[in-house]
């Protein structure tokens, strides 16, 4: 198992070394049962796909392991399964299949990976374009009546908003954090603070952010504002608002949060524990978990039903 140093690694600018989508390869191809993909509960890049493998009904398809969400200096372990061992890759450590992949490989072993059980190698790890992946390449796999989520005639318009929530929204809450100066932090905060004003606007009038439907940008959205109050709020110095305060945005994400796929993916604790208690910890030496704030607001109930004009969810209007 090589040990990766996290602080070396972290200066790469891009730590995606497996971007070939599955299916453009001769040796990946689109096969059910084929892949495991391998995510923490703590990381909005990772927790996206694993709500469009739910969305879609890709769950028999596409299995999922597990890694514990606090990062240990080994980096993602597997110690939530038995014996500390994926039951179906028999590693105990993620690096294990990166190292499988690439015997060089030196950057930092992430979540989200897809690994190919038959070689037990990572084969992709491209957290940006892996829920359009599912979307599009897995097609012939989706349920019966699966949603929509990356509609043809609105893809070009939903790819600019991931673009402006990856920069200021996704990324924007990790640029508050890991700011090198008073000015950069307000800088972040400013964009952060205002793309958010703006959805709050823009959700007023509109269940989802591109009507009656849900959309690959509101999942997008919703693991950032789940983490919103538990994490970014506190840790990361993103603190004009919480998520509870902004009445729209806060309807919406609960609308979200209980929609099957999105709630039921979601692990306030291991959230907290993963930013709070993980190895890397600079910002918290001591690894204290906080122990609110107290998250029982997400079931209640949202009214958002009233701004569906058709009552007709998780369909695109093409459909
Ligand atoms: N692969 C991406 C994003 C995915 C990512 O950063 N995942 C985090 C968890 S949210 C991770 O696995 N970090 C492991 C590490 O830093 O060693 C990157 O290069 O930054």
């Amino acid at each position: 198992m090589a040990k990766v140093s996290n602080e070396v690694a972290r200066k790469n600018t891009s730590n995606d070394f497996f971007t070939s989508s599955i299916g453009n390869k001769e040796e990946l191809p689109v096969e059910a049962g084929r892949y495991r993909l391998i995510w923490a509960a703590i990381c909005p890049w990772a927790h996206r796909s694993v709500i469009v493998r739910n969305l879609l009904g890709l769950e028999n398809v596409i299995s999922l392991g597990t890694v514990n969400s606090v990062r240990t200096e080994n980096g993602w372990e597997f110690s939530l399964d038995d014996g500390g061992i994926d039951p179906i890759l028999g590693i105990r450590f993620l690096s294990e299949v990166y190292v499988n992949a690439d015997p060089e490989f030196n950057g930092r072993s992430t979540v989200p990976a897809v690994v190919d059980v038959t070689t037990k190698k990572v084969v992709h790890n491209d957290y940006l374009n892996l829920t359009n992946d599912l979307e599009t390449v897995w097609k012939p796999f989706h349920k019966e009546n699966a949603p929509d989520i990356y509609p043809e005639h609105l893809r070009k318009e939903i790819d600019e908003l991931n673009k402006i929530f990856h920069n200021d929204i996704n990324n924007g809450v990790y640029k508050c954090r890991s700011a090198h100066s008073q000015e950069e932090y307000e800088l972040a905060y400013e964009t952060l603070f205002n793309r958010l004003d703006e959805l709050e606007s823009r959700l007023s009038t509109q269940r989802y952010l591109f009507g009656d439907f849900i959309t690959d940008s509101d999942i997008r959205l919703f693991v950032t504002l789940v983490r919103f109050d538990v994490v970014y709020h506190s840790l990361f110095k993103a603190n004009r608002n919480r998520l509870i305060d902004f009445p729209n945005l806060w309807a919406y994400a609960r609308d979200l949060y209980q929609t099957p796929g999105f709630g039921d993916t979601t692990d306030f604790e291991a959230i907290k524990k993963g930013y709070y208690a993980s190895s890397n910890g600079e910002d918290n030496p001591l690894k204290i978990v906080p122990k609110g704030p107290d998250v029982s607001g997400w079931n209640t109930p949202h009214g958002r039903e009233n701004l569906t004009i058709n009552n007709t969810i998780l369909v695109s209007k093409k459909n």
